[in-house]
């Protein structure tokens, strides 16, 4: 069942198999992998360019905190052998070359139409197509549509009193300018001490005449140990490949992590910060697993906390910034880790400030500057590290409409469902690339990216081969589905903190934890189970 054969891959005014939105890593896999099967497809792309996450967040100091060699595609080996990447963890400059590389391998750039924003898909019952329209007025028609939208691409900037009255510069960390930002000179402020925040405050306090961040709930920042690769290093890591990428594929969060050190409640004080100093000096994510129950446990959580705090106050000179920099009250890792480099350092600078906007909030906005409830901070520039409406904002910012004229916004009032986290009843022949009920944002997302494509791939063409033209998630499906997720999520410590993983930073968002926490190689074994057993959990038609 092949709709169309066009050979103008530009014009989008047109019919498809499959129309892809999103050209970042998810987006450009599908791409090339649907063209791969003989089916026409077409890509939009918002940006002007490929690279989705990695082309927006162009902020000082972006970079992944997955290690290089593993934050990338493995379904082509002759591309994982030939680039070379320079550092333990990939500079956000690096991601982007890596990805135009691959879109030019590929020759993908062809079908995607950029700066395109995908505004409305409408599926049309009688013909079993959607009919997508796009900011340019144009509109295409395709039997499936994959959203490739990206789980945090949905920048947010929180409101604030007087915002417009400012008259310096504003940025936001997601939306960085293409030409960069020039501090030099300016009274700079940063509000949100996230995992952009760690990352662009070193770098803008080298650079501002004075740099003050306003912080609402500090993160606990891990070191990244971040290193220049040896071409040995990278050489043995690509002649392992095959044994290094089954492991990522088998593993929990799709990364490679040392085992857990056994569990912090049954090892002595004296074993217990041995183990953490080690994770400490090795740096990364890895801090998280030192221990077995640090994710379920409480008390056996608090003693990595405990020494994180001890490290912060080890670190800044200054005791009340130290104490303000301790995160409290949330057990570590239940919010995004942040992985930085000289973050606490950088307040003993004498040219950086730390608010605590807990203590004294930020009453308003007004042409010179930040008025907290304290004092009025003068600046010539705010940047908005405030983060993402995470797995739902990128997806509501379009009109998807499904059976019934049903807006998928209105579906998901009550908060996301899905079946898998890639299909949602009354949505047919729509699929999501990671989407909320899936494992996405809690693993090495690379990894998550490949297996639903390949997923996605092989049903859209096991439903050519069997003439099935539609394909639909069954409301019992993602009932039980919705269910297993938050099921699993409630026996974890990740309920207890107001983080994005719980919608939490957006006023008004249903408090659903969002992705799945069931782990990307138990995951992977039950989408495979699925698919054998004739994709049970969904409903097809001829
Ligand atoms: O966003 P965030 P992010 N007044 O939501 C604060 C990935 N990522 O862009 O915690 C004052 O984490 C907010 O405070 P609070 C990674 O998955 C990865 O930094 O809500 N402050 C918080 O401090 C990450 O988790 C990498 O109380 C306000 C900050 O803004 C995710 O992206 C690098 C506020 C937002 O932090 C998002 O990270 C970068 C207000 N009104 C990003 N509203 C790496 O790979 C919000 N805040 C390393």
């Amino acid at each position: 069942m092949r709709i169309s054969t066009l050979s103008n891959k530009t014009s989008h005014n047109a019919t498809y198999d499959v129309v892809v939105v999103g050209a970042g890593f998810a987006g450009l896999y599908a791409l090339h992998s649907l063209r791969q099967r003989g089916l026409s497809v077409h890509g939009f792309e918002a940006g002007t360019g490929v690279g989705g996450t990695w082309f927006w967040n162009t902020y000082p100091g972006a970079r992944c905190d997955v290690d290089s060699a593993d934050y990338s595609y493995s379904f082509d080996d002759d591309l994982q052998q030939e680039w070379v990447w320079t550092e333990r963890f990939p500079t956000q400059p690096e991601i982007l070359r890596y990805l135009e590389h691959v879109a030019d391998r590929f020759s993908l750039r062809d079908d995607i139409a950029f700066d395109t924003r995908v505004t409305s898909a409408q599926f049309d019952e009688t013909a079993g197509l959607w009919i997508i329209a796009t900011d340019d007025g144009n509109t295409a028609t395709a039997r499936w549509m994959i959203m490739a939208t990206g789980a945090l691409s949905a920048a947010r900037i929180p409101q604030m009193d007087g915002q417009e009255a400012f008259g310096g510069e504003v940025h936001h960390t997601a939306h960085w300018p293409a030409g960069g930002v020039d501090f030099t000179d300016k009274r700079v402020g940063v509000i949100g001490t996230g995992s952009s925040g760690v990352q662009a405050i070193p770098i803008i306090a080298e650079q501002a005449d004075h740099l003050t961040v306003f912080q609402r709930t500090p993160g606990f920042v891990i070191p990244a140990r971040n290193r220049p690769l040896s071409p040995g290093e990278l050489d043995d890591i690509k002649a392992q490949y095959p044994s290094r990428r089954a492991l990522q594929r088998e593993s929990h969060g799709g990364w490679i992590l040392p085992p857990p050190a056994g569990m912090a409640l049954e090892a002595s004080p004296e074993v217990r910060d041995k183990e953490y100093e080690s994770r400490w000096a090795a740096g990364g994510i890895a801090f998280q697993t030192t221990f077995g129950d640090l994710m379920f446990d409480a008390a056996a959580n608090e003693t990595a906390a405990e020494f994180v705090r001890s490290k912060i106050r080890e670190t800044v000179s200054d005791p009340i910034t130290a104490e303000a920099l301790c995160p409290k009250g949330y057990p570590l890792g239940t919010k995004r880790l942040c992985i930085g480099s000289d973050y606490y350092e950088t307040f003993n600078r004498d040219n950086v400030t730390l608010v605590d906007v807990r203590a004294t909030p930020i009453e308003r906005l007004d042409r010179g500057g930040i008025e907290t409830a304290a004092e009025l901070h003068e600046l010539d520039m705010i940047v908005y590290a405030t983060g993402f409406d995470a797995l739902t904002g990128s997806l509501d910012g379009i009109d998807i409409r499904g059976r019934n004229n049903l807006a998928l916004r209105d579906a998901w009032a009550a908060g996301p469902r899905t079946y898998l986290g890639v299909a949602v009843a009354g949505f047919p022949n729509m699929f999501i690339v990671t989407g909320p009920g899936s494992p996405s944002v809690l693993s090495n997302v690379v990894v998550s990216i490949e297996q639903h494509v390949e997923w996605v791939v092989d049903y859209i063409d096991h439903m050519r081969r069997t003439g099935a033209h539609v394909a639909e998630a069954t409301s019992t499906a993602q009932d039980e589905w919705a269910s297993h997720v938050t099921g699993i999520a409630a026996e974890s410590l990740y309920m207890q903190a107001d983080s994005w993983y719980l919608g939490a930073n957006i006023p008004g968002k249903p408090r659903i934890f969002l992705p799945y926490l069931g782990g990307v190689g138990n995951y992977r074994i039950l989408c495979t189970q699925i698919a054998d057993d004739d994709y049970r959990g969904f409903t097809t038609s001829i």
